[in-house]
């Protein structure tokens, strides 16, 4: 774990001592998922201070009424305790040696070795696996071998389905039914409080010793939230004793469409378990990482080759396309991503703008299906949009800042921490003014027709989303004293700066909304009046079209200031300026917030994140280059990168600005936002935005990749450690794949059906 170099590996994710303080992390970093499902890394034997996670996407549950709906955390299944002898194994106790913990990210499956010396002098030495299949969405295997080192041991296991978790305190669930079925089959029932998705679980245990299966005689406990079995065992010196241990969880959310009742599913699930059964630890696994292989590897490879630290690099980028795997929900379109992916409780398993500006870009170029799924969810999800329109006095779709379940509309807590000042809950303004996230998901949509070429997608949930988002800015807009409109009482992508007006990222997004809502409303009457007269009966476009045209004219668009600056919101450049060495310096986020309160951050010049920048590089072309490089170095001096969101928006506008080594170093930054040294870090769970971002820097910044005027354009920029970059791209159906060196770019053109017009280095070519 951490930043070893010397020892890369390009496929394994390691720790090599156990730290009790490192838990959280490195239950994170190395959760498995497939995006059904995540589970945290948690240790099979418990520890004070872990958090053991199985969260299943799209299961959201609000505990009571003060709170906000979250993803429930599920009953434990990973909890098997050993005792040697009478001993607890535990790594607190007693004495280890050789601890190695390895997820390798080729395979998906996360292993675990040790050698123990129980305080009683016995020793074992232990080795856990454990998979999430990628193939069976609903399994999870976990297989234990204990070897006795040199002494014969009396082994005691102890293992189920452990109900007694929480978010954080909040119960989410009511039991419904615990039972063991032929002293063998333990099945789990339990039900969200509010939502009422019943959860069904199931597990079953074998073993084998030197090599062959046995039986081995149940103690079954029934308590209450808990239902486990104890084992006993007998081991000679140098023998080994194998258990396993294989589950299934499926949810009556699953079978929304197909009706299942509860009772059909615990008949169906534990079927299905006894087919698992079958199959057994190994040919899980086996199947697992053909399909990864199948599925990431092959489709979408990367390869960076260069000197030693550029391993570290190509790790990262691999680390990146696992994670994007490992919580993207590509079987259901009524789901997407949260920030913190299936790995942790933080931010309650809600999607931001980070799919559309951060995550979709890695989708739309590398699993285009996937793509379409997350932009489909933002359709369905429409009704919470209109909801929160019409609460809020405006009219067409207002999306959520934070979105959950379909109709659940806008999830955002209304407070959070303490204001270190007053010592009162701080309001998160976030749900009821971030707006741009509007416009980002009709940018998104609008992304990935034009990447992918899905024209079926626009006509059914495209031009309507694009749409009826103008609709809501046509309401939203305020008309000024300077006959200009206006968007005031908003925050920006930099939440450190709450109630500004006319936000520069907010006000050009909107125009953008609005002005492809006047394009596409003339090119469906034109071209297809059929789907034209559709949306127009149903989004009254006529009508909505004078306003958009009205408001694109006039709309309050900040302009640059003689140096050059694009002034951020009316306030910021009025703010004090500070000195923001110390918050840079230290070595974890949000230091500000320990010396400040949020209204005395209002007036200072300070940015927790980029703003005008992530527009620059959303709008590449609609900003001078001398308007890019004057606002970058204003805003980078007074920006601290309080969010994961921002470091890979800077390095991606260092590569385009031709400054290489900062391009490089914020990408380092950015990749090791959760590989990084600081271990508190991913507690809550990982940063599901930052992994898109780390993508971006490598793709876009050194790729130099951009969709522009709907034309595929590859500007390269090598970082000078680097000597080759390999990736993929499907560009409009067709499959490209791109290795740039120092001095060529090499386009394959790898299913061939029909030609790619593309520039290269401003070389206009056909592949
Ligand atoms: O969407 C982001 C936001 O920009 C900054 N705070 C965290 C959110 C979730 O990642």
């Amino acid at each position: 774990m951490g930043m070893n170099y010397e020892k890369i590996n390009e496929w394994i994710l390691a720790e090599d001592c156990f730290e009790p303080a490192w838990l959280g992390k490195c239950e994170a970093v190395m959760a498995q998922g497939n995006g059904y499902l995540g589970l945290r890394a948690a240790a099979e034997e418990r520890y004070v201070g872990e958090t053991r996670n199985l969260l299943i996407n799209g299961t959201f549950n609000k505990f009571d009424a003060d709170e906000v709906t979250e993803l429930p955390n599920a009953a434990d299944v990973t909890a098997i305790e050993l005792w040697i002898d009478g001993q607890r194994f535990n790594l607190v106790e007693g004495s280890h040696e050789g601890y190695r913990r390895e997820l390798n990210i080729k395979t998906g499956e996360l292993i675990r070795t040790v050698h123990w010396t129980a305080p009683n002098g016995k020793k074992v030495k232990i080795i856990f696996q454990r998979i999430v299949s990628l193939k069976r969405l609903h399994d999870i295997g976990l297989k234990i071998t204990v070897e006795a080192e040199g002494n014969p041991i009396k082994l005691k296991i102890r293992s189920g389905i452990d109900a007694r978790v929480s978010n954080t305190g909040s119960q989410h669930f009511s039991e419904v039914e615990k039972r063991f079925y032929d002293k063998k089959y333990l099945q789990f029932v339990e039900r969200t409080t509010q939502s009422k998705i019943d959860f069904v679980l199931n597990a079953v245990h074998s073993f084998e010793k030197n090599g062959k299966q046995v039986l081995l005689g149940t103690d079954v406990n029934i308590e209450r939230r808990y239902l486990y079995a104890d084992y006993n065992v007998e081991l000679e010196a140098e023998e080994t004793f194998v258990i396993e241990k294989l589950v299934n969880v499926q949810t009556t959310r699953d079978f929304d469409a197909a009706g299942l009742n509860t009772d059909e599913l615990q008949k169906k699930s534990l079927e299905d378990l006894k087919a698992l059964e079958n199959i057994g630890y190994d040919d899980l696994m086996e199947e697992s990482a053909l399909e990864w292989q199948k599925e990431i590897w092959d489709n979408a490879p990367v390869m960076i080759k260069g000197d030693k630290e550029s391993e570290f690099d190509l790790f990262a980028l691999r680390y990146a396309q696992y994670q994007m795997r490992i919580f993207l929900p590509k079987h259901d379109n009524r789901m997407n991503i949260g920030a913190k992916g299936l790995s942790g409780e933080g931010y309650r398993g809600h999607c931001f703008w980070d799919t559309e500006i951060f995550l979709l870009p890695y989708y739309m170029f590398t699993d285009p299906d996937a793509a379409r799924k997350l932009e489909e969810y933002r359709y369905l999800s429409l009704p919470g949009a209109h909801r929160k329109a019409k609460e809020n006095g405006y009219k067409g779709a207002m999306f959520p800042w934070e979105s959950a379940w379909l109709d659940d509309g806008e999830t955002c807590p209304l407070y959070m921490d303490v204001d270190i000042v007053t010592g009162k809950p701080i309001k998160v303004w976030s749900g009821i003014i971030e707006q741009h996230i509007s416009a980002d998901v009709a940018f998104g949509a609008w992304q990935y027709g034009i990447i992918t070429g899905d024209t079926d997608f626009m006509e059914k949930y495209g031009y309507e989303l694009i749409m009826d988002t103008a609709i809501f800015w046509g309401s939203r807009l305020e008309p000024g004293d300077d006959g200009r409109y206006h968007i005031n009482d908003v925050v920006g992508p930099d939440e450190y700066h709450e109630h500004v007006n006319d936000n520069a990222f907010t006000n050009y997004m909107a125009a953008w909304n609005l002005g492809k809502a006047i394009e596409y409303y003339e090119m469906l009457k034109n071209d297809k009046p059929e789907l034209f007269a559709c949306l127009n009966q149903k989004l009254n476009l006529d009508e909505n079209y004078l306003i958009w045209k009205d408001s694109v004219e006039r709309i309050f668009l900040p302009q640059p200031t003689e140096e050059g600056i694009l002034p951020m919101d009316d306030r910021f450049m009025k703010g004090q300026y500070i000195d923001l060495t110390k918050y840079k310096q230290q070595d974890f986020v949000g230091g500000i917030m320990k010396d400040y309160n949020l209204d005395q951050i209002q007036n200072i010049q300070v940015c927790k994140q980029a703003d005008c920048l992530v527009l620059f590089y959303l709008m590449e072309e609609r900003f001078s280059p001398e308007v890019k490089r004057a606002s970058w170095d204003y805003y980078v001096e007074r920006t601290l990168h309080d969010s994961s969101l921002s470091l890979s928006t800077h390095s991606v506008q260092a590569a385009d600005m031709g400054d290489d080594e900062m391009a490089y170093d914020l990408f380092r930054k950015a990749a090791t936002i959760d590989l990084g040294p600081y271990m508190g870090t991913s507690n809550a769970g990982i940063h599901a935005a930052s992994f898109g971002g780390v993508w971006q820097c490598v793709v876009y910044g050194f790729g130099g990749v951009r969709m522009l005027n709907g034309k595929l354009r590859i500007n390269p920029r090598l970082p000078k450690n680097w000597d080759e970059l390999t990736f993929t791209l499907y560009w409009k159906g067709e499959k490209l794949s791109v290795t740039v060196t120092k001095d060529k770019v090499d386009v394959q053109n790898q299913t061939g059906n029909r030609k790619v017009d593309l520039s290269v280095n401003g070389e206009e070519l056909k592949v």
